[in-house]
């Protein structure tokens, strides 16, 4: 059963009308924010953090930290006096310099946020890397983009092969009674001593500011690189689809390790002067529904398998919780089914906007606005000054209703600019007539509403977070009893869908629970507790082509008890 399209809630919106705003806007008017405007040079970290530190902003919090351990916050005088001693400390100690590789790697903490800015500072490419992975994944990162200098703590340190990567120099460890060396270096001792005062590295638009790795269905991760222009959409988007404004209280539920924890957990809100609710620690529904009391949270942006876990958590919990001041909630990485939507209405008593976009667009590309109704099950329209469309293989545009590739216009703010050391992979991105093809399928209704339908290639989404089979299929490989492994992703209630292998012994193998266990462990231990496979099937045999590859479309007929379709490139 579909809801009827919710109606738009009274309200005093950044984006009144959406209509004459797409008809009339220029990104040039957004533009003229920023310092580039004047000199033709700007500095992410300046215009997020600094700017606001030198206006009627300066005294109000702009970062509201909590785990379990800590509780602070920093007003935007302070970032800006603790992002220059976390850059002076990075330059003095790590020779950081414009264009360098600074990785992070941390769990969420104030100091991850004055590293991360203060490397943006310095004028370097970040590479946030989130906590839960492992040696092998963390390895691939650090030498695929030659990063110089790493940011982390003690406890990581153990899954950083530091003498197998030449190119690190510098590691800096936040942490206590940290034993200082050549290359090891006590990153809050020398904050501690470092300089208030720093001469910012004034950067280009187009220069390089953070790199995130993501995966595809083939191939190692890929390194996808924004620049200091993403800025402009990143702002723009933070007032017309976060709608933050002056007084409201923001919560980013999402790791910086992922996009939507630097677009939307950093840059967007600060961009917009926002104060900024950051929260450690694991998930727990009774630990966020006091932080939505807590903090008082206006704005809220989370995601459906959340949301799920809240919900299947029960509505009496959520009931002993004071939140009369959430007004606004966006909802992004997984298509967000309309019983998430009811559920939000029931016990918020607000719409849940779904937002669309990727690692690789850098910032929201097709939502539901404040001012717009939402139809449930769709992702809404596409942002004023971006076109979206429905292209076939070749790149022509499909009428409504008919599903085809998800594609955009190429030339959006935010747009990706590099696949790092991989041009081929850039390129393949895009179809003649400048349309960059998101690895979505979906379609447009007669209203101009967008419906996802799935992943065109066999990209895993698990929890929100994505996953590329092959890193997944790589590891298991390297399990000694293993012959051959296809992954695939499988329905979940919860969780969107959960990482199923299909895995093939080699001979003298028994096919035993135990053995499933280590397989499991061995990609935990080797890549990321959220690449492991929570389901394992052995086979004798796993399909494949005769050229070799595993056919996970047959594997995804076999679990879904689907036909097999074509077989005729199968080997036998
Ligand atoms: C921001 C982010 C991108 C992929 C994307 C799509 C899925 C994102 C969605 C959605 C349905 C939505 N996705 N938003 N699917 N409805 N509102 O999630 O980036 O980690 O790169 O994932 O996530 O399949 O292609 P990323």
């Amino acid at each position: 059963m579909d809801l009827q399209a919710l109606p738009v809630v009274q309200g005093k919106y950044n984006l009144e009308n959406y209509e004459d705003t797409c008809a009339n806007f220029d990104w040039s008017d957004t533009e003229k924010q920023f310092s580039w405007y004047e000199t033709g040079r700007v500095n992410m970290a300046y215009e997020a953090i600094d700017r606001h530190a030198e206006s009627f902003r300066k005294n109000k919090v702009a970062l509201y930290f909590r785990d379990d351990n800590r509780e602070e916050k920093y007003t935007f005088r302070e970032m800006k006096l603790l992002t220059n001693k976390a850059a002076n400390a990075l330059k003095t100690h790590g020779n950081v310099e414009k264009g360098d590789r600074v990785f992070i790697f941390m769990p969420r903490s104030p100091e991850l946020y004055f590293a991360i800015l203060g490397s943006i500072k310095l004028g370097a490419i970040v590479g946030p890397l989130f906590e839960a992975f492992m040696e092998g994944a963390v390895k691939d990162r650090l030498e695929d983009s030659e990063a110089k200098a790493l940011v982390t703590t003690p406890e990581l340190l153990e899954r950083v092969p530091v003498e197998e990567l030449p190119n690190l120099k510098s590691v800096f460890l936040v942490g206590k009674d940290i034993e200082e060396s050549d290359t090891i270096i006590d990153f809050n001792k020398r904050m501690a001593e470092a300089d208030r005062n720093l001469e910012i590295e004034w950067v280009d638009r187009e220069d390089g500011l953070i790199l995130h790795y993501t995966s595809g269905s083939t191939g190692r991760p890929k390194g996808v690189l924004h620049v200091h222009n993403a800025m402009i959409q990143q702002y723009q988007t933070a007032r017309w689809v976060l709608d933050l404004q002056e007084e409201d209280v923001y919560w980013c539920t999402a790791d910086p390790g992922w996009v939507t924890g630097t677009s939307y957990g950093i840059f967007g809100p600060w961009l917009a002067g926002a104060s900024n609710v950051i929260v450690g620690g694991r998930f727990k529904p009774e630990t966020w529904y006091q932080t939505l009391e807590d903090f008082g949270v206006t704005v809220w942006y989370s995601a459906p398998t959340a949301f799920r876990m809240l919900m299947s958590a029960g509505d009496e919990l959520v009931k002993q919780f004071d939140l009369s001041e959430l007004r606004h909630v966006m909802s992004v990485g997984e298509p967000l089914n309309p019983e998430v939507i009811r559920w939000g209405l029931k016990v918020f008593n607000k719409r849940i906007h779904d937002t669309w976009w990727m690692t690789e667009t850098g910032a929201q590309l097709i939502v539901n606005f404040p001012c717009l109704e939402i139809k449930p099950g769709s992702m809404g329209k596409p942002i004023p000054g971006v076109e979206a469309a429905i292209v076939d293989d070749q790149g022509n545009i499909l009428p409504p209703n008919r599903m085809g590739n998800l594609a955009i216009k190429k030339g959006w703010p935010s747009m990706m600019r590099e696949i790092w050391n991989n041009q081929a992979k850039y390129d393949s991105y895009f179809l003649p007539g400048g349309w960059y093809v998101s690895g979505d399928s979906a379609y447009m209704d007669e209203d101009g509403y967008f419906f996802f339908q799935g992943r065109v290639d066999d990209v895993i989404m698990t929890s929100g977070e994505r996953v590329g089979p092959f890193e997944v299929e790589s590891k298991i490989l390297e399990h000694p009893a293993v012959a051959e492994a296809g992954v695939i992703g499988k329905p979940d209630p919860v969780r969107g869908e959960i990482i199923k292998a299909f895995v093939a012994l080699l001979e003298g193998n028994e096919p035993t629970d135990e053995l499933k266990e280590d397989i499991r462990q061995f990609v935990k231990k080797g890549l990321a507790a959220h690449a492991a496979p929570r389901e394992i099937e052995f086979r004798d045999k796993l399909p494949k082509t005769r050229s070799g590859k595993i056919m996970r479309r047959v594997l995804k007929a076999w679990e879904l008890d689907l036909p097999t379709g074509d077989l005729s490139t199968m080997e036998d």
